[in-house]
């Protein structure tokens, strides 16, 4: 698949439109950025329409701050004409067009040109014309760089730089069970192509807000751990949120922190954002699957070991309903 990608890009010049999923992540942000930066070193016509802005520290990625770089929920009538422009669209770390949100979606449901997938999730769409979806890769960084391996060309250090941030934030810092040797081989190329881990690290987990702390803390005062030790559970209400004056992205991470208990195989983390609607996180060990146990009981989905999902009850409800199945998922093993 990598191969019809290419060849279908060098076939002639093409106007080509980047996406991401809504909430983009470092994966997400790393691999718009890390593909444009190498289409532009080819002299591709390139731009990215990211559904709306990251989290601060992410906006400090190489490249962001850009021209050809382009956010929907803030200008949607450039995206628009960036959409109506361009004849090949990539999808980025998403593979169903509902993942940008309502409001960008049919500018990808209704896309005119070639759409293109590059990503590894679950359950791939099937309205794209090239896929390339492995759930066996770490990220959609890594992917990228299978695709600019076999296209021969050079790695600059702001593309380097951005999918080596995507390689760190989907393995959580090479930590999750996705990471594999050729994860280690991708990370070690980039880093002969420029990248510095520590600059990136520092950017992206020593760089917050003191808001991010002060609501981790709320966070992990509420920590429960069920009677039989093997699952966790945290929350935020929308008044915790609005007390300590929550940014996007302060709650990024903080559901792997109920993982970090001794004896704890899953772990939930429970959002009540300002619509009342409750976003929730999952996060499990070895065999666990937390993306089947998303899919059947919070109309989410995502990953084996992480994953998430939505609750229209309240927070008691939530973690009534979450001490009443969890272990569904445990018996999955
Ligand atoms: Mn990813």
């Amino acid at each position: 698949m990598i191969d019809r990608i290419i060849s279908f890009l060098r076939e002639k010049p093409r106007k080509i439109v980047l996406t991401s999923h809504r909430n983009p992540d470092g994966d997400a942000i790393g691999s718009a950025l890390g593909l444009a930066h190498y289409l532009h070193s080819q002299s591709y016509s390139v731009d990215i329409v990211f559904p709306n802005p990251p989290s601060i520290p992410l906006q400090g990625s190489i490249g962001y701050s850009s021209d050809f770089v382009h956010v929907f929920s803030s200008d949607p009538s450039k995206s628009e004409e960036i959409f109506q422009r361009a004849d090949v669209l990539f999808s980025l770390d998403y593979n169903v067009a509902s993942r940008v949100g309502a409001d960008m979606q049919s500018m990808i449901s209704g896309f005119l040109g070639k759409k293109i997938m590059i990503d590894h999730h679950e359950s791939p769409d099937t309205t794209f014309d090239l896929v390339f979806s492995m759930t066996s890769k770490s990220s959609t960084c890594e992917m990228v760089y299978d695709l600019i391996e076999r296209d021969g060309g050079n790695i600059d250090l702001a593309c380097a730089d951005n999918l080596l941030m995507g390689l760190i934030t989907d393995t959580g810092s090479f930590r999750f069970p996705i990471t594999s040797d050729r994860t280690m081989y991708i990370a070690g190329k980039l880093i002969e192509a420029g990248a510095i881990p520590h600059v990136i690290h520092d950017r992206l987990f020593d760089n917050n807000p003191k808001s991010r702390l002060m609501i981790w803390g709320r966070a992990l005062s509420n920590l429960i751990i069920t009677d039989d030790g093997f699952a966790s559970i945290v929350y935020l209400k929308q008044s915790d949120l609005s007390e300590l004056k929550y940014q996007p992205g302060d709650t990024e991470g903080l559901v792997n922190q109920g993982l970090g208990v001794t004896g704890v195989l899953i772990s939930i983390f429970i959002r009540e954002d300002a619509d009342s609607k409750m976003k929730l996180s999952f996060r499990s060990k070895g065999e666990v699957d937390v993306n089947k146990y998303a899919r059947e009981n919070w109309e989410g989905g995502g990953h084996k070991n992480a994953s998430g999902g939505l609750s229209n009850m309240n927070i008691t409800e939530t973690i009534e309903k979450f001490k009443s199945t969890y272990k569904e998922a445990l018996l999955d093993d």
